[in-house]
């Protein structure tokens, strides 16, 4: 018996790409309900050859519903996620609404699928650049533990939604044409630019993108004293987050002995043979499933530490297809629409 399925945020850039993985992967849908803002509805998108009408989302539109995957933003999270909750429908949430909350499982399936077993209806999807993040320390970890981690990230502008992306093609076009540009959507021309802000700034210094690397890490990997710093940055690429990091272990560890871990690590292709310019780049992430690892390599600046290259599709293993994994791998489990 297939699920009866509701894509909240459906007209969104992830909502779209929700679409997309959920017929690329067969995933057994009976009923797929496309929900949006009152501006939205009434537009048409295809599902499976059909055209299905974007409808207003409202309490009712999760009746009957088993599983709902939302992507519309932190307020419409919070305030439809626990009235589908209650409804049976369960929620998996890629806002960061309830992603620290107690209650609430943050899942990487390929990490700690077990945490969503004691769900109370809203499972949390995490931020897009912690996802391809752990994907990598976790197998590492479990092999030598990890004691420090630090992360810079170069993070494309779909990480923003389609206005960014509209925004970078139409700031190049004007700086190709030796036009002043207008900064819109960033605080400063992103094209041929580089922006170290992603999301606000805190006391701290650091940005709310920075912390959501921090907290979110800790809370996947059940390390709540991880020491962890991260440089977010926006880059003008389209798709796909790149990250350089450098981790410290607790026992020495060769690049060969992380380059065999990471080859059989699930969710992992590693790509890094430098002597013919091997390695992951957003151009050849775009639009895969996996989390590419490349420029493997001992920290020469610490005897315990790697340095390392990981690249990903931010709005599929970043956002939609982590979601859809989820409830994969509930489904399988016995954890989802065992109605
Ligand atoms: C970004 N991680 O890249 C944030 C939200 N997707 O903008």
């Amino acid at each position: 018996k297939g699920l009866r399925v509701a894509i909240v945020g459906a007209t969104g850039l992830v909502g779209q790409e929700f679409i997309k993985i959920l017929q690329q992967r067969h995933f057994p849908v009976d009923h797929l309900e496309l929900l949006a803002s009152d501006r939205s509805a009434g537009r048409k998108l295809n599902y499976n050859g059909r055209q299905i009408e974007v409808r207003e989302t409202t309490p009712d539109s999760f009746e009957d519903i088993d599983l709902s995957l939302f992507s519309a933003g932190a307020d419409i999270s919070r305030h439809f996620s626990p009235i589908a909750a209650k409804k049976g429908a369960v929620v998996i949430d890629n806002s960061a609404a309830f992603r620290m909350d107690n209650g609430v499982p943050l899942v990487v399936p390929e990490v700690n699928i077990e945490d969503a077993r004691n769900h109370h209806g809203i499972i949390a999807n995490p931020n897009c650049s912690t996802i391809q993040m752990v994907v990598v320390l976790n197998p590492l970890h479990q092999f030598n533990p990890i004691k420090r981690v630090v992360v810079s990230t170069y993070q494309a502008v779909s990480g923003t939604g389609t206005p960014a992306i509209d925004a970078l093609s139409e700031q190049t076009r004007t700086v190709l044409e030796g036009q002043p540009v207008t900064p819109h959507v960033y605080p400063h021309q992103i094209a041929f630019n580089l922006l170290p802000e992603i999301d606000i700034f805190m006391d701290s210094g650091y940005t709310k993108e920075e912390w959501k690397m921090l907290v979110e890490t800790r809370k996947i990997m059940h390390l709540p004293n991880l020491p962890l710093s991260a440089t977010c940055v926006r880059v003008p690429v389209f798709i796909g987050h790149s990250e350089a990091l450098n981790i410290e272990f607790d026992r020495p560890i060769s690049a060969d002995e992380a380059r065999n871990i990471l080859a059989k690590a699930p969710g992992v292709r590693v790509l890094d043979d430098p002597t013919v310019s091997l390695y992951p780049h957003p151009w050849m992430a775009a639009g895969t499933d996996e989390t590419w690892v490349g420029r493997i390599r001992q920290d020469c600046s610490h005897p315990k530490g790697l340095t390392m290259w990981v690249v990903a599709d931010n709005v599929r293993k970043g956002a939609a297809l982590n979601a859809v994994q989820i409830a994969e791998e509930m489904r399988l489990r016995g954890w989802l629409g065992g109605k």
